[in-house]
């Protein structure tokens, strides 16, 4: 049976609005250890991370080594505690679900993956996340995950943020549709596995999503998936900071997720982007844990 360790990050420090810091809860009050049990997953709840509110802290955007990066001292020490959360609980033998908070966790998550393990990596997301310090539009962290983790740019040789075990080979990135300048111009040089909606369009999402998985787990130990809930269309996930028209449907996104499941080679998850502020009625993170749940494998029959 596997045996899933929830921890939250109420952290925010990657973003411009506020709120996001309320996903671990609204996600948990969204009633996802119910979904995993459902989905026949023995379900621990780690508990949060203690993260310092924003407010009290100082953005530092003048430091040498940081561009114009916002609050990376408090990322920093943020994802240096989750990737030791993360590398303990695999460790053990059970699978993190880490609930964020902006998408700046992500490099924590990455690290303790990538520490002990080699992993590939899927990005449902409607953004690619590879922005540096220096071709940062925004100066959130929450638009640079995975150059941190690839040691990219400003990132390079960057102890707390580079995934040891992660190759950029192993990456493929989903649902693309807002992607700055800078980052198409490294998702060519680089090759990056990336699929935009027109890719899904065409496609399918069944085909599309095998081909990422199979992108990323081609010769490593098991995959890290990332999700964005910004990968949806803002009809079915409203309660996201930076929401994208032209998104995936409901139905695509569970069935990106059983694909998931059926490959076997799920390692750690994440979701992160859930600003409960932004919805109605919590149903951004009711949608995020019943897209966990179809990852670890629940089924109407
Ligand atoms: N690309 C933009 C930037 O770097 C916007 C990032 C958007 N935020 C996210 N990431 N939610 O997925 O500022
Ligand atoms: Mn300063
Ligand atoms: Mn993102
Ligand atoms: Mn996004």
């Amino acid at each position: 049976m596997t045996t899933v360790e929830i921890i939250g990050v109420p952290a925010d420090y990657g973003a411009n609005r506020r709120g996001v810091d309320m996903g671990p809860s609204a996600i948990r009050y969204g009633g996802l250890a119910a979904e995993l049990e459902g989905a026949g997953i023995d379900c621990i709840d780690g508990g949060d991370l203690a993260v310092p509110r924003a407010e009290e802290r100082d953005p530092d955007t003048d430091q040498p080594t940081v561009g114009k990066a916002k609050f990376l001292r408090e990322t920093a020490d943020v994802c240096g505690r989750l990737a030791d959360r993360v590398e303990r609980t695999l460790a053990v033998g059970t699978v993190p679900l880490t609930l964020g908070g902006d998408h700046s966790i992500a490099i924590g998550s990455l690290v303790g993956a990538a520490r002990e393990a080699s992993i590939g990596a899927v990005w449902f997301d409607a953004h690619a996340d590879l922005n540096t310090p220096e071709t940062t539009p925004s100066g959130n962290v929450h638009g640079m995950p995975l150059a941190a983790a690839l040691g990219i740019g400003a990132f390079d040789g960057v102890e707390w943020a580079n995934a040891p075990g992660l190759a950029p080979e192993n990456v493929a990135l989903v649902g693309l549709r807002s992607v700055d300048d800078a980052e198409v111009e490294l998702i060519r040089e680089r090759g990056f596995a990336a699929y935009t909606m027109s890719d899904i369009d065409e496609r399918g999402i069944t085909a599309v999503t095998e081909e990422a998985m199979a992108t990323a787990s081609e010769g490593v130990d098991g995959v890290h998936v990332s999700l964005d809930l910004d990968w949806l269309d803002p009809n079915e996930a409203p309660g996201v900071g930076t929401p994208v028209r032209g998104g995936v449907t409901y139905r695509e996104a569970h069935t990106a997720m059983e694909v998931v499941h059926g490959t076997g080679t799920l390692r750690s998850m994440e979701l992160v982007e859930v600003n409960p502020t932004l919805d109605q009625y919590n149903e951004t993170a009711e949608l995020a844990t019943e897209l966990a749940a179809s990852a670890f494998g629940k089924r109407v029959l």
